[in-house]
């Protein structure tokens, strides 16, 4: 065999030939969109074809049609496509041999302009039919004997159309086709007797959506991937998405990527639809249904105090609780500036002083709990020169985990309060009392925020006594006070909160109290 030569123009000849030959190629690839419809109904055709005209196809003998495609008491229905000239007719065939006689009466509505009848089975003989048509309306009545047809052809419709058939099957005819696909063995596609039926033709095939979400079961505050790469154009290009992600119908976002991500606040079953538009701005679309489950994590921290004074330490704890194995896991705390932090306990992870940081290296298991404990140092008055006492102050952390990928902040306690004098109910709360009568009362913020049976001893004799409470500025206990301090004991309540609305104990008589239940 001999390969081609090319001289100095033989590229650019091969190349006009080949532009020239594409209309063609595109034409037979690009044969537009055909949809059936019925009521709720709406099925995509495929025009049977061949290469002759419609008439031809049609094959009209003795007042009957003979395609190979004739049904007894059936009206039978399709698009035929010319593959010679590319010219698209709609064919009704009614009944066949062995069939009833019958009447029907078709409106149609939409019929594109320059559309006529190409076959009228057999209304040039038969005096009992009405054939009409003035593009977009017409109307066609038949009446056929017993084991005959009738039927006709319209065409051509060129590709843009919707046609509408009102049909009224007065007798002869039980069932209604619509053909589609090979005509040598089509796909039937079963219509009513009753409903007007659509027929309808596009240049342009809709796109087609399709997404994926990752991960398989996600969480509250965990970022959601929708990848809606599976989407496509049949004849053409996605040319956007956008996304409901709530299903209130309202498109949340719109991109040109087909991957997203989108963060759930609130758990449940959220439906999604996506939206896709071609580059010819016709829109195709889906709705899948994502479950997103509510988190298994908490995170929480509790400050061993809601006041201190400046150069002072309290304790910080934040508990880690999971109901499901993590990885990759990380804790930053964010303290003001110039505080400074002495880690405890650091529950097996690596702690990073410069950034405030704790990483775990194993995975935290589902069912275990974390507990990371730190003290923090108050400022000195000196270094809080520029500060106005009382003066709030902030201790924020975030939680982050790769494996499920989540942040979510920390919960619990976060003020502080920078003060020259403790409230009563905290410095009793703090309070370590003296031992033996030549020894001062201390106060530590690091201790919790309930009052032991001890500190509540010793905050009796101080309001039976009229002492000062230590750190308060000389603040002394009034009865209304004492009482307050001795329910916050008895419930074990801390004193950061509100006292229970029932009290578990009656606490009136104050005198009385001895022996406090420990909490
Ligand atoms: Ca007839
Ligand atoms: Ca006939
Ligand atoms: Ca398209
Ligand atoms: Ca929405």
């Amino acid at each position: 065999m001999k390969f081609l030569k090319l001289g100095p123009y033989g590229l650019p000849i091969l190349l006009v030939i080949a532009a020239l030959l594409l209309p063609a190629a595109a034409y037979a690839q690009g044969e537009g969109y055909y949809t059936v419809s019925q009521g709720a109904t709406k099925v995509q055709i495929t025009p049977l074809s061949g290469p002759g005209d419609a008439a031809s196809f049609y094959n009209m003998t003795n007042s009957q049609s003979n395609t190979g495609l004739e049904e007894a008491n059936t009206a039978v229905m399709f698009l035929y496509r010319n593959t010679a000239t590319g010219a698209l007719s709609l064919f009704v065939i009614l009944s066949g041999p062995n069939g009833t006689a019958g009447t029907v009466t078709f409106s149609l509505s939409g019929v594109p302009a320059g559309t006529g009848f190409e076959v009228q089975d057999d209304g040039t003989v038969d005096f009992r039919e009405t054939w009409e048509l003035t593009p977009p309306t017409g109307t066609v009545s038949w009446a056929w004997d017993e084991g005959k047809s009738d039927g006709m052809v319209l065409g051509p419709l060129g590709s843009d159309f919707s046609l509408t058939i009102y049909p009224q099957f007065t007798s002869g005819i039980t069932a209604v086709k619509f053909l589609s696909g090979d005509r040598t063995a089509p796909q039937k596609i079963d219509l009513n007797l009753t409903d007007p039926i659509i027929i309808a033709g596009s240049p342009n095939e809709p796109p087609v959506a399709a997404f994926s979400t990752a991960p398989d079961k996600p969480h509250i505050n965990e970022p959601v991937t929708f990848d809606a790469s599976a989407s496509h154009d049949p004849d053409g290009s996605i040319a956007s998405y956008e996304w409901d992600f709530d299903g209130d119908g309202v498109f949340d976002q719109k991109t040109t990527d087909p991957v997203v991500t989108h963060t759930y606040a609130v758990a449940g079953t959220k439906s999604v639809t996506l939206r896709v538009t071609d580059n010819d701005g016709m829109t195709g679309r889906t709705t899948n249904s994502v479950e997103i489950s509510a988190l298994a994590v908490k995170v929480k921290r509790t400050i061993s105090t809601v006041a201190a004074l400046p150069g002072t330490t309290f304790k910080v704890v934040v508990r880690i609780e999971s109901e499901t194995d993590l990885a990759g896991v990380g804790l930053q705390e964010s303290l003001p500036v110039g505080w400074k932090i002495k880690p405890i306990e650091n529950a097996g992870a690596a702690f990073k002083r410069a950034t405030v940081q704790w990483v775990f290296v194993d995975q935290v298991k589902a069912g275990t709990t974390k507990v990371i404990t730190y003290e923090v140092t108050v400022p000195t008055s000196d270094q809080l020169v520029a500060t106005t006492l009382p003066a709030c102050f902030k201790i924020t952390g975030t939680f982050q985990a790769m494996t499920p990928s989540l942040s979510i902040p920390v919960e619990g306690d976060s003020d502080i309060e920078v003060t020259d004098a403790l409230t009563i109910k905290t410095a009793i709360a703090h309070l370590v009392p003296r031992v033996g009568d030549d020894l001062d009362d201390t106060i530590d913020l690091r201790l919790s925020q309930k009052i032991d049976p001890n500190q509540l001893s010793r905050a009796i004799e101080m309001w039976r006594d009229d002492e000062p409470v230590p750190w308060t500025q000389g603040a002394t206990i009034d009865l209304e006070t004492m009482k307050e301090l001795a329910a916050y004991a008895y419930t074990c309540t801390e004193v950061d909160n509100p006292l229970p609305a029932v009290p578990q104990a009656n606490i009136t008589a104050v005198r009385t109290i001895a022996t406090p239940v420990p909490c």
